[in-house]
């Protein structure tokens, strides 16, 4: 008998859930996707995690995993084909503390330069400045292999990278024009991967009582 899919309550522009979203789909795990509504979250969500954060995954035998690190590692201890939880450059304990250092210290700052206003901030140049030392040490790390973690990509690249293409997005021309080219490449790269575009497809948000949706759907690559 097949296991049934686990539950993804995901959205399809949140950073986080993108990055679970990635994992699941590096691992070849398919879910029963339920696009969410930030604003109007089903209850469903919030009694599976009180938290009612994006992304949860609920397994079949009713464990709930509502952090998006957590899913991709579920996801890839289960089955990891790309070997995205065997860096090349440094070891998985390093892998994951890069993935710290964007959630915990970059990601307040690229919520600083993403919503200047919103911190009170006049000079919407000094948050992205503030972001610099971050970017600049991944276009370092990216000097001295193809990826952040060494000849492969990894749980860390696949982790940074919804982040790291928030913050180009916020001045496109800014950070075209910074010293970073491979980092640029990183994003382009990533950006024109097919696994993107199977994480990134559009899905009407779900109701109570809709058809299970099947992520990914059709034949599984
Ligand atoms: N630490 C969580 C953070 C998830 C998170 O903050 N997601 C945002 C969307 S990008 C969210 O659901 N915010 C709740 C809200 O906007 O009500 C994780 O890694 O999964």
């Amino acid at each position: 008998m097949t296991a049934m899919p686990p539950v993804l309550y995901s959205f399809r522009r949140c950073p986080y859930a993108m990055r679970a979203r990635l994992a699941l789909l590096a691992a070849g795990q398919v879910c029963t996707l339920r696009e969410v509504v930030l604003r109007d979250k089903p209850q469903a969500l919030r009694e599976a995690s009180s938290k009612a954060t994006v992304p949860v995954l609920v397994l079949a035998d009713g464990q709930v995993i509502d952090e998006s690190l957590a899913i991709m590692q579920w996801a890839l201890a289960r089955h990891d084909p790309l070997g995205w939880c065997r860096p090349t450059r440094g070891d998985p304990a390093q892998m994951l503390a890069l993935v710290e250092e964007n959630d915990t210290g970059f990601k307040p700052l690229l919520d600083r330069a993403k919503y200047p206003q919103r911190f009170g901030l006049a000079d919407a140049l000094e948050p992205r400045l503030a972001c610099a030392p971050f970017l600049a040490d991944l276009e370092q790390r990216l000097g001295q292999a193809p990826f952040l973690c060494g000849g492969h990509a990894t749980l860390a690249d696949a982790a940074l990278f919804p982040f790291v293409r928030q913050f180009a997005g916020v001045a496109p021309d800014w950070f075209a024009a910074q010293p970073w080219p491979r980092l640029q490449r990183w994003l382009q790269d990533w950006q024109a991967t097919a696994l993107f575009a199977r994480a990134m497809e559009k899905f009407a948000p779900w109701q109570p009582g809709d058809a299970p949706l099947l992520f990914p759907a059709g034949p599984q690559a």
